[in-house]
């Protein structure tokens, strides 16, 4: 028992403000990412946000993902974003005007009573529930919620696997730079240059309202956005007409295959067959190695499909398949060195590990996902870090990650060397992943 007169400790800074921050974005079906900055549903933050929400409540948990899984479409995807119909147009650029999923998505299976997005975000959904099954399985059990989520989690991953293997090389395309969740990564630079930017006069940014421009992407970046999305819309969201951006990241297939493996967990809780997804994990695991590892650069690079060649720009999604399962012991064993290298500093130059590589021809520690560390890039590591036995990384991520999200008011991103806030705050997955570190 802490006494009044004694300073909290960080372990009930992290519970109690995680706590305010959720229950302050909680809408009462689902948690906006930053009641400001970001006031819909988003997709792999809702999935980030039910792994810590678990810890407070895994029907709240369970809610998040379903309401998320409410506005998949027929083919399978779940859009990046479900708009909320009570929020003015003006408060999130790009809004359901210019998405309009109901009608233009019609083809592609776009539910009719909800508007969303029409592109996707990085699968961690089938982790998530995983995990928030596993936080009460007793009452997920009586609930029925593996039986209600695995049929939905089950037609995301094949639309990633099918629908998006748009180089034929059994991995998973991204179609639009907001796709990989890492907006301006500049590992978007090259193949984004050969995108014409819709005219800066087109559109109207509402980010620019609650963020400082420094933080945020650039307009010339906005009006590649809006081209690709425009373009998108435009055949009705479908994946066979072409696509003039078309990415293979490592940061989503590491995703994709541990979400096969979740599915494999899933289908076993509830009498299924797991082998299919065991198989399927190990496919997609030997074409991330052959197609994406770079064993010189010690990391996962990009692979533009359009043009064939690899983007040669060290960032942190290349680091990310080291929460895969069963990646070969010498793959893992050369990311930890490179996270402990002078690209990405960790135990070293860096209180949390950057989003892009320190000493890279665009590296700023405060602009988005050019340099700043990112809470969910963060937890993904510790929890890789832990996977492959590189505990005191791990550690180190952890005790870090839990003293920044408090003392930067639960920071949408900080700089990398200071730890100081950046972006938004009370941002829902900073809480979530905090509250999940502290478990
Ligand atoms: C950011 O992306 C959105 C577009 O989806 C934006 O900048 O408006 C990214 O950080 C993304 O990863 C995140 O899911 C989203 C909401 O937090 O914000």
């Amino acid at each position: 028992m802490e006494r009044a007169d004694q300073p909290a400790s960080l372990p009930s800074l992290v519970y109690n403000g995680a706590r305010r921050v959720l229950s302050g974005n909680w809408t009462g079906s689902s948690t906006v990412p930053s009641r400001t900055l970001y006031p819909h549903q988003w997709s792999w933050d809702s999935g980030f946000i039910a792994i810590g929400l678990r810890h407070l409540s895994p029907t709240r948990a369970q809610r998040e993902l379903e309401t998320l899984l409410a506005a998949q479409w027929a083919d399978g995807r779940i859009p990046h974003i479900v708009f909320n119909p009570e929020v003015p147009l003006t408060a999130y650029f790009p809004s359901p005007d210019f998405w309009r999923s109901s009608t233009a998505g019609d083809k592609s299976g776009a539910p009719e009573h909800i508007e969303t997005s029409g592109i996707v975000q990085p699968p961690i959904h089938a982790p998530a529930a995983w995990l928030v099954h596993t936080a009460d399985p007793e009452a997920s059990g009586r609930a029925g919620f593996l039986h209600r989520v695995y049929p939905r989690l089950l037609a995301w991953q094949r639309y990633l696997t099918e629908c998006r293997d748009l180089g034929g090389r059994g991995l998973a395309s991204i179609v639009h730079p907001w796709e990989s969740g890492m907006d301006n990564s500049p590992c978007w630079d090259p193949p984004l240059a050969r995108i014409e930017p819709a005219a800066a006069g087109s559109f109207q940014r509402a980010d620019l309202d609650h963020g400082c421009p420094a933080d945020r992407p650039t307009d010339l970046d906005y009006g590649r956005y809006v081209r690709l999305a425009e373009r998108y819309r435009d055949q009705g969201y479908a994946d066979d007409a072409g696509h003039p951006f078309a990415v293979e990241d490592p940061g989503v297939n590491a995703l994709l295959i541990a979400s096969e493996h979740a599915l494999g967990d899933i289908a076993a809780a509830i009498g299924a067959d797991p082998s299919d997804h065991q198989v399927r994990a190990e496919e997609l695991t030997t074409a991330l190695l052959k197609r994406l590892w770079s064993p010189e650069e010690g990391l996962f690079l990009c692979q533009d499909v359009i043009t064939g060649t690899q983007v040669r720009e060290r960032s942190a999604a290349g680091l990310l398949p080291l929460i895969v399962p069963g990646l070969p012991e010498d793959v893992a064993a050369a990311l930890v060195r490179t996270l402990r290298g002078t690209h990405f500093g960790l135990g070293g130059t860096t209180r949390l590990v950057p989003s892009y590589d320190l000493t890279g021809h665009a590296f700023d520690p405060a602009r988005y996902w050019r340099g700043p560390a990112w809470f969910n890039v963060n937890w993904l590591l510790e929890r890789g870090l832990r996977r492959h036995g590189a505990l005191d990384g791990a550690d180190a991520i952890r005790t870090t990650a839990l003293k920044a999200a408090v003392a930067s008011g639960f920071a949408e991103y900080v700089d990398p060397f200071t730890g100081e806030a950046r972006g938004t705050r009370d941002f829902s997955w900073t809480a979530a992943l905090a509250l999940d570190l502290l478990a």
